[in-house]
């Protein structure tokens, strides 16, 4: 399907910016592991500090570059299969909001006035740009839901009556209506706690039930990252694995959409398992609906592995009857047409099968007090959003830059290793940090001048072969990216051949069934809302009543004094000169 014109230009816009951002996420990352291992044994690098970058490689790679690439690609798969225009003016406010909101939160993190992590738990306080910024960010990625897409769908529906809509459409409005339902927390926490205090407006606020908000957004946000990715391994992966290939059951893959929309949001607590002040028993609920949770990855396995087996088989006679033969006929590497993509939905794939595993044990109870805010967690997420989400999200974003821009892709040899060089690069990362991690090895610090330095008191010498792994780690997935980098640029700055289009190769279903109870999502949203509200009220009330004894003013990452006035302090100073 051609298309021109500015909403072309918008499509563009957010996958280039985001990455041309990502560049920095990248670097941070790279430095991460240099100054974790000891290598940079200093506060700060080229006048950005160790968590100045931490909070960069955290917000651009999980909040910028995933929320800009999943609009671009909704945009793109509505466009593509409903065939219906999408509304320049819709198109034009929503990227400039996502750019503006980008550019303040950016800039108070490169003026190192947020240096509060990609969490941004309180009573750490960033400069208010931060959160507007973000904020406006959020804003902007939801609006081509209300306004282009519900109404293209609904358009749709009633032109094709009794018709199931397409399954990546499907997929695509089931992740942002449950992207608006995730926000609602956040917008809460951010709007009502943390503005007012980095404003000054308020003295303090609740820490716990700050946490306890954000964590409801925190938890299916990584579902908002993965569905997409989920809708990419259904409708084209098998389609680009042999042109005959099959999804194996379009009603399977609705349903693991849809267990998602049940099950996504009652499970923040998992993250939580430490939190003082939540009763024991709310959090083993939240650890039963998790495992839950894991259940339609699960079902994914299975149609994603039958779907391929279908594909490889119905091109490949000869290994018809053989059980596990058959992989070895996926094309992990090749060059012919669009199957360059195979590869970086293979290796996706790969590492995704440790994340699922490792977030199992995070998510087991009693498990999660070895790992929690150890290196453990940071390996299993860069198998999953580091992993399959951020392979297949690159994968996706230099094909749809060569259709859009109608251009050949360049330097196609080093966009087939890339993944593979991220993959091997990411599995080293990961067993390095996974298995520090269950020694006590701890997330988010700068151990090089601390655990890590042979001269200070706090040295624990059996980390250090782990960091020095990570480091090693660390360079072959930079190189991945680097390899990756070349041909995504190389692609856009080479000349048009082709005129513009959208277009998705697509795997027609080999059981396609009616299933009427699949396609209303009415009533799988009301039942998941309404799971959500039921599962927290009893969490919000112990962090709002029964577990919090006070409020706390807030800090900045550098001085233990508060940098707003607590009322308690207020109350200090009137006692004592009552006393007086
Ligand atoms: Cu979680």
């Amino acid at each position: 399907m051609r298309v021109e014109g500015s909403v072309k230009t918008v499509i563009l816009g957010e996958i280039i910016f985001p990455i041309v951002l990502l560049i920095f996420g990248i670097y941070h990352g790279l430095m991460q592991v240099l100054y974790r291992a000891g290598v940079i044994k200093d506060m700060s690098f080229l006048g950005i500090e160790y968590y100045q970058g931490l909070t960069l490689h955290g917000v651009i790679n999980v909040i910028v570059f995933t929320t800009m690439i999943i609009v671009a690609f909704g945009n793109a798969v509505f466009l593509y299969y409903l065939k219906k225009p999408l509304r320049p003016v819709v198109q034009w406010v929503s990227f400039l909001l996502m750019v503006v909101g980008t550019l303040m939160a950016a800039w108070a993190m490169f003026t190192g006035k947020a240096n509060v992590l990609y969490t941004f738990y309180y009573p750490l306080i960033a400069h208010p740009a931060f959160y507007i910024g973000a904020a406006l960010l959020l804003v902007g990625s939801v609006i081509p839901l209300f306004f282009d897409w519900i109404p293209n769908y609904i358009a749709w529906r009633k032109e094709h009556p009794g018709e199931k809509v397409p399954l990546a459409v499907f997929g695509m409005l089931v992740n942002h209506i449950m992207w608006v339902i995730m926000l609602v927390p956040v917008v809460i926490e951010v709007v009502f706690q943390l503005i007012p205090v980095s404003l000054g407006l308020i003295p303090e606020t609740n820490p716990s039930l700050s946490r306890t908000l954000f964590w409801a957004f925190g938890h299916p946000v990584v579902y908002f990252w993965l569905l997409p990715a989920y809708v990419m391994l259904y409708t084209i992966l098998p389609k680009i694995v042999t042109g005959e290939g099959k999804l194996y059951s379009d009603s399977a893959a609705r349903f693991a959409f849809l267990l998602f929309v049940l099950f996504s949001f009652p499970v923040g607590l998992h993250h939580q398992y430490t939190e003082p002040g939540i009763t024991n028993s709310y959090k083993l609920i939240h650890a039963f609906f998790t495992l839950g949770v894991a259940v339609p990855s699960i079902i994914t396995a299975f149609t994603v592995a039958a779907s391929l087996e279908y594909s490889i088989k119905s091109k490949y006679p000869e290994v018809r009857n053989s059980l596990f033969y058959w992989w070895t006929k996926i094309p992990y590497i090749s060059l012919e047409g669009d199957k360059w993509l195979v590869s970086y939905f293979m290796a996706g794939l790969l590492l995704f099968l440790v994340g699922g595993i490792t977030g199992i044990v995070n998510a087991s109870y009693n498990l999660n007090l070895v790992v929690h805010n150890t290196s453990f967690v940071p390996g299993h997420f860069h198998t999953t959003v580091g992993g399959l989400v951020t392979l297949s999200f690159l994968g996706i974003s230099l094909y749809m830059v060569s259709k859009l821009m109608g251009k050949d892709i360049k330097f196609k040899g080093l966009a087939v290793i890339a993944p593979w060089l991220w993959w091997q690069g990411m599995l080293i990362f990961e067993y390095a940090m996974s298995v520090a991690g269950i020694h006590g090895f701890p997330r988010r610090t700068n151990t090089g001048i601390s655990y890590l330095n042979p001269d200070s008191p706090l040295y624990r010498p059996e980390w250090v072969g782990y960091a020095e792994l990570t480091v090693f780690a660390g360079f072959i997935i930079v190189l991945g990216f680097i390899f990756w980098a070349i041909s995504f640029f190389g692609t856009i700055f080479s000349p048009k051949v082709r005129e513009s289009t959208i277009e998705f190769p697509t795997a027609s279903a080999l059981h396609d069934e009616k299933a009427p109870a699949l396609n209303r999502l009415t009533p799988w949203f009301a039942v998941s809302v309404l799971l959500f509200v039921l599962s927290y009220i009893p969490a919000i009330y112990d962090v709002t009543k029964r577990g919090v004894f006070f409020d706390s003013p807030g800090y900045n990452d550098k001085s233990p004094v508060p940098i707003t006035k607590p009322q308690s302090a207020k109350e200090d100073q009137r006692n004592t000169a009552e006393a007086k």
